[in-house]
């Protein structure tokens, strides 16, 4: 039952809900994906741009831009029932933002999206996959279960394993909720490309710029002014 499924969701920070979208849905956006990346980096199957290029994590919104076709995700009542059912009355929709990594790339480092001193204060991660992420492209999700309670990331080396993290693969149209406080990462993209779409939430009441600081093993970083707030490196202590 769903209700069953988001006290999973606050046990472990995060939860994994396999064909939550249909196939020919999932098809449609990942066309739309390839057509703007496409437009805007020249032949995106042409692998030497990208290895060229040096670009990480390709940020595009695409409902900022009016295409309706994302709107649908938006929208979707059985999205909007789960949602409701983790955060409570009164949430809203932040955004969404589609994440394009070209082959070769890092992924992203450990982090928490927004910083977990404010317990109440946080994003819900609504993610989306039009293709599956395997192994032999990588970009593997990796998170650290139950750090969602007010655990801060601890300072250190950025490409650490922790004792207790797990490895997703998710599917094409596998939706994964995310507490924005949870631990996690994005591996190496080895592949041609990985691609995730996240339409992103929060309680009734926390601010709207509750992404706006985001917390590394190594610095804490302001995205409005572009700055790292907190050097890290400092205060490391090695992790388990
Ligand atoms: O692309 C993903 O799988 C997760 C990306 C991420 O860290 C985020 O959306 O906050
Ligand atoms: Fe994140």
């Amino acid at each position: 039952m769903v209700e069953d499924l988001t006290v999973k969701f606050w046990e472990d920070g995060y939860l994994v809900v396999e064909n939550f979208f249909a196939e020919e849905c999932m098809d449609e956006l990942h066309r739309l994906i390839l057509d703007h990346f496409g437009a805007v980096h020249g032949s995106m199957l042409n692998e030497e741009f990208w290895d060229k290029s040096k670009c990480e994590i390709v940020p595009w919104f695409p409902q900022r831009e009016g295409v309706d076709a994302f709107d649908r995700i938006e929208n979707d009542p059985e999205l909007k029932n789960i949602t409701e059912l983790v955060l409570g009355a009164g949430w809203y929709s932040q955004y969404s933002m589609v994440m394009f990594s070209a082959k070769g790339t890092k992924g992203q480092a450990w982090h928490q999206d927004c910083p977990p001193e404010a317990r109440n204060d946080f994003n819900l991660n609504r993610l989306i996959y039009t293709r599956d992420i395997v192994p032999e492209i990588g970009g593997e999700l990796r998170l650290v279960p139950g750090t969602h309670r007010g655990q801060v990331l601890p300072a250190g080396d950025p490409d650490v394993d922790f004792k207790d993290q797990i490895t997703l693969y998710p599917k094409k149209g596998t939706l994964v909720l995310l507490h924005g406080h949870c631990w996690h990462r994005v591996l190496p993209v080895d592949g041609p490309y990985r691609v995730s779409t996240n339409y992103r939430a929060a309680p009734k009441g926390t601010p709207e710029d509750v992404t706006d600081v985001c917390v590394y093993r190594n610095m804490r970083y302001r995205f409005s002014t572009k700055s790292v707030i907190e050097d890290r490196a400092a205060s490391a202590v090695e992790a388990d």
